[in-house]
């Protein structure tokens, strides 16, 4: 097929694979906005290369006319957690949204596959919209945790490398490296309350002197530059102690501050007018 065919058909699986990235991204920036645990630490995408849609035709039998239907992951979400729980709630999160339904679902966690490999796979339907008008496509998200995720691209690399004849010492090494990750999810899993708590604080504390920084930034409009230093340094004093609730209520004091000048701005506005 030419060039030019499969670039036609592949622009919309590339339109998905960025429209999709992008929400799953703007849904952790929510999550941090609002200083709430985000179950998704990274994501990433692709569009299947022209000589692996190729392979899979060939190895599945596919024909030319029914690639878009049998060949699933055209479109490739990897979406990557921390904890293990997270999967469950990624997953959740997907089973709700308006603008992907899901085909088939497949769980590779609690069925694992002989390889070793563990993830948690969804086929979804997603619509995007060209000049030809609006295109249903498949796509597929895989879900899985950091340790599954660095698991499974070395043992992908290795497959690559032995193409399908991998010496079976390497085999039995990639099997006992599958375990140890299945125990290192456990073991993150048991301190995933502790981690979370830290991470909340962290996150708090981030959005907080960006909003003390944004409103000594605003000041500078209407308050005098002696008192700006004074605020300043009160604000470098509350920073040094690290104690999220003096910087808290710092940010409380200076939200008043802030809201006085802003009234008197507004009246003077008023006034001039
Ligand atoms: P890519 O894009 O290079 O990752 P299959 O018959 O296994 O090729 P099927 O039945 O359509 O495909 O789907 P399946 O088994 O759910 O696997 C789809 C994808 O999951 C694979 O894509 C891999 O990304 C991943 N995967 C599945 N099994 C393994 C495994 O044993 N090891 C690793 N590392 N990844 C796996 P592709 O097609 O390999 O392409």
């Amino acid at each position: 097929m030419e060039i030019q065919l499969w670039r036609n058909i592949l622009s919309p699986y590339e339109l998905a694979v960025r429209e999709i990235t992008l929400k799953f991204n703007h849904m952790m920036r929510e999550h941090r906005e609002k200083d709430l645990y985000c179950p998704i630490e990274q994501v990433t995408g692709r569009v299947k290369s022209i000589s692996s849609i190729l392979e899979k035709m060939q190895r599945k039998q596919i024909p030319m006319e029914r690639l878009e239907q049998e060949i699933e992951d055209i479109a490739g979400i990897r979406i990557i957690c921390q904890f293990e729980e997270d999967i469950d709630v990624v997953a959740s999160i997907i089973q709700k949204r308006t603008d992907m339904e899901i085909k088939s679902e497949k769980d590779y966690l609690t069925h694992m596959k002989e390889s070793g490999y563990r993830s948690y796979h969804l086929i979804i339907y997603y619509t995007v919209e060209t000049l030809d008008g609006p295109k249903r496509l498949q796509a597929e998200i895989q879900i899985r945790t950091l340790a599954m995720n660095f698991w499974a691209t070395i043992e992908h690399s290795l497959q690559y490398k032995y193409k399908g004849n991998m010496p079976p010492h390497v085999a039995e090494r990639l099997s006992k490296a599958a375990d140890a990750i299945i125990s290192l999810d456990h073991e993150m899993s048991s301190v995933r309350n502790e981690i979370m708590d830290a991470q909340n604080s962290s996150q708090m504390q981030t959005n907080l002197v960006a909003n003390i920084l944004s409103n000594i930034e605003n000041l500078y409009k209407y308050s005098s530059k002696q008192e700006i230093m004074k605020i300043q340094e009160e604000f470098f004093r509350v920073y040094k102690t690290n104690d999220l609730q003096q910087l808290e209520r710092f940010h409380r004091q200076l939200d008043i501050i802030s809201e006085g000048y802003r009234a008197q701005a507004v009246t003077y506005d008023y006034i001039g007018d």
